[in-house]
């Protein structure tokens, strides 16, 4: 950790903007055919975030519609932990029922939200779930029910009960809203780190709950996390938390390898330099917290004023 520190301690905001600007360039590792199918173009929220073949979530074919398994949306590895995320865009009024039935079919427990559904007054996500304590809404065989609502000053705690009248059965489904992200920009860290362990205290009593239920990895089924287009803000929330694992592991942390690799799961994540800057700070600071840094030192990424180089 002190070498991550060192390293932003020198190359500063300009080295790594550069650095993301180096990741940036590279070609992207898989193809986008099914993203541009005709039947599915419309499913997509921006025409220029498309998704992978090799890693996308496929929901459950069905009777009425059989044509289509398509959702744009990527499985994303975790630290030591496959397909511990689900990487995807903010819901479209078209795709809510598909949302719902990935939901369910990968048993996801807790839905990380990292947009407000209205900003700057455009559109950046649908509202997908019942925003009202008490009440409930139907997407086809799953009703989704909002148990309460606890609303705090950087986020907003949804209880849902999810049921599927097929089976018959029910399930709990805690809906985490960030809403101190302002869009075109980076959140300030100490709220985002309260909010990714509250994400993370949910998760492991979730799984502990699920018990037999759940045979998986010990951390439990993908967490999915959105944003508006499931790039920006959901690519920075997770290479946070992967490098902070890798952390807690090993002492080590490799912020530039945990993007590239996320990148080559869910195509252009991490979307902004300052987003990348981000997840560094993000980062340092924790390790401060923890102790792993002294406190005497400083975390420094504006050049001096000076004209030399
Ligand atoms: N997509 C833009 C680009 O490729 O340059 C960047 C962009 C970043 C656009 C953020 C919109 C953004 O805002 P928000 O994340 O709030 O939708
Ligand atoms: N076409 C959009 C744009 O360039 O603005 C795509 C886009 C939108 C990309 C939002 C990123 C965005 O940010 P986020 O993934 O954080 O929602």
């Amino acid at each position: 950790i002190q070498e991550l520190l060192t390293k932003v301690n020198s190359l500063k905001r300009k080295g790594l903007f550069q650095e993301y600007g180096s990741i940036k360039m590279e070609a992207p590792s898989g193809t986008f055919n099914t993203s541009k199918l005709k039947a599915n173009l419309p499913k997509n929220r921006y025409t220029d975030v498309l998704c992978y073949d090799h890693s996308r979530v496929t929901i459950p074919f069905t009777e009425e519609d059989p044509s289509t398994d398509y959702i744009n949306a990527n499985f994303v590895d975790g630290y030591m932990q496959k397909n511990a995320y689900i990487s995807t865009q903010g819901p479209l009024p078209k795709t809510f029922v598909d949302f719902w039935r990935m939901i369910w079919h990968n048993k996801t427990r807790v839905i990380v939200m990292t947009t407000r559904t209205i900003e700057r007054s455009r559109m950046k996500c649908g509202q997908y779930w019942p925003n009202e304590a008490d009440s409930d809404e139907q997407f086809e065989e799953l009703i989704v029910y909002n148990n309460s609502i606890i609303e705090g000053k950087d986020f907003v705690e949804s209880h849902l009960m999810l049921h599927n009248t097929n089976t018959g059965e029910s399930r709990e489904v805690l809906h985490l809203q960030f809403i101190s992200w302002p869009d075109y920009g980076v959140p300030p860290a100490a709220p985002f780190l309260d909010f990714l362990f509250k994400v993370r205290a949910v998760q492991e009593s979730a799984t502990k709950e699920m018990a037999n239920e759940w045979t998986g990895h010990p951390l439990g089924p993908p967490i999915v996390v959105h944003c508006s287009a499931g790039i920006g803000r959901t690519g920075t929330f997770i290479t946070v938390d992967i490098c902070l694992r890798r952390l807690e592991d090993v002492g080590t942390v490799d912020v530039r390898e945990t993007v590239r690799k996320i990148r080559s799961q869910r195509a252009f994540s991490i979307q902004m330099p300052d987003q990348y800057v981000f997840c560094h700070q993000a980062v340092l600071e924790q390790a401060m917290k923890q102790g792993l840094i002294s406190s005497m030192e400083q975390i420094s990424l504006e050049e001096p004023d000076s004209d030399s180089d």
